[in-house]
């Protein structure tokens, strides 16, 4: 194998080669292996506006400074079913990882848990967040705000980040059930990739530095800005991400932070909120079997297909075959770590 040919990694080859990078970038060992297994799920599954493609902005980001990877989250009990979480200018799913056994236990306590993470970084896919506590048999819903680059319905000026939501449940004899979606009517990462591969977006996403819709992704990332998705119903839920995820956290709105100083920062310095829940609680002890009674249906009544299961068909090759990826972008993985 040559370093110009393609090649194919387990899962376990990614992340060790991830966790290195992180390493070697500042990250504490509890972070790297965190934030490395996360991408390298997201890579695995499909999820390529998150997967390897993000590590350009994880490495540029940690030399400028911007964030920190050796912060140690404080966890806070405040409640009988309250957690609060600073994360110290650290990533965001560390902060998750420190608060898990306490969230987990005041889950089992009392049957559901909110779990605010304040001045943190997220820079990835939602759903690596929440699937786990389906697989653990719970609910799970998470929101997270970004950066100001989404105009309110009919605005004018970049306010919301790209605020996405993921939820996630148990269901009968199947995996999770996961959703996972930006209330922008495309993700930031997917505008740079079509920028990077010269692709159009579609009408209606975008808006260029004069307001002007625009299908030219250079253009909305050259001072333009993103479009809710579903005009007026999406900007509400931005809104609302804005209102959970940093309001509600005592994290910074998507407007808010001021990275200029830090010259290669990408990652928003935002908060994030989960709502957990144990559905044995609702006193219905058929719970799964009704989710996945449901999600026939919803097949059965002619969609497509459910959202999870692209990623659960990508996972499912990956597993067999090896995560793929181009030589040149292992090459650079591996310049990562190695220098
Ligand atoms: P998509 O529009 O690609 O997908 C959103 C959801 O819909 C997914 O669960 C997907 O499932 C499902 N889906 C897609 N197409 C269909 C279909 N035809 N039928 C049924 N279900 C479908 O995602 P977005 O572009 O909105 O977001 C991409 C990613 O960006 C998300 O993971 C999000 O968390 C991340 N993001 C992160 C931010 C951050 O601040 N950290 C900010 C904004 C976005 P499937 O995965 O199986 O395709
Ligand atoms: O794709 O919109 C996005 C995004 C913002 C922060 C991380 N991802």
């Amino acid at each position: 194998m040559t370093e110009q040919s393609d090649v194919k990694l387990t899962y376990a080859e990614l992340v060790g080669l991830l966790e290195a990078i992180f390493l070697r970038h500042g990250v504490s060992g509890d972070a790297a292996r965190v934030l490395a297994a996360n991408c390298a799920a997201c890579e695995r599954d499909g999820s390529f506006s998150h997967g390897i493609f993000r590590m350009p902005g994880y490495v540029s980001t940690l030399n400028s400074g911007w964030v920190d990877g050796q912060a140690l989250p404080l966890v806070e009990d405040c409640a009988p079913s309250f957690v609060r979480v600073d994360a110290k200018g650290g990533f965001a799913q560390p902060a998750l990882e420190a608060a898990r056994p306490l969230v987990l236990d005041k889950v089992k306590q009392n049957g559901i848990a909110v779990l605010a993470i304040r001045r943190s970084h997220h820079f990835s896919a939602l759903w690596p967040d929440v699937e786990p506590f389906a697989e653990q048999g719970l609910v799970a819903l998470s929101f997270v705000n970004s950066m100001a680059c989404v105009v309110p319905q009919g605005g004018k000026k970049a306010l919301f980040g790209t605020n996405p939501v993921a939820f996630a449940t148990p269901r009968k004899g199947r995996p999770p059930f996961v959703f996972d979606q930006a209330s922008s009517a495309i993700a930031h990462g997917d505008v740079q990739i079509a920028a990077r591969e010269g692709h159009a977006l579609k009408p209606g996403q975008g808006v260029d530095r004069d307001g002007q819709p625009t299908t030219d992704p250079k253009a909305v990332l050259d001072g333009g800005a993103l479009l809710p998705f579903g005009g007026h119903k999406g900007s509400s839920i931005a809104l609302m991400v804005e209102i959970l995820a940093a309001a509600l956290t005592g994290g910074h709105f998507s407007w808010e932070f001021d990275w200029s100083a830090h010259e290669g920062a990408q990652t928003p310095f935002t908060g994030q909120l989960f709502i957990i829940i144990d559905p044995e609680r609702g006193g219905n002890a058929s719970f799964e079997a009704r989710v996945s009674q449901l999600c026939d249906m919803v097949l059965e009544a002619g969609q497509d297909r459910l959202p999870g299961d692209r990623r659960h068909a990508i996972r499912a090759v990956a597993e067999k075959d090896g995560i793929p990826l181009k030589g040149e972008t292992y090459a650079r993985l591996k310049q990562f770590a190695e220098g």
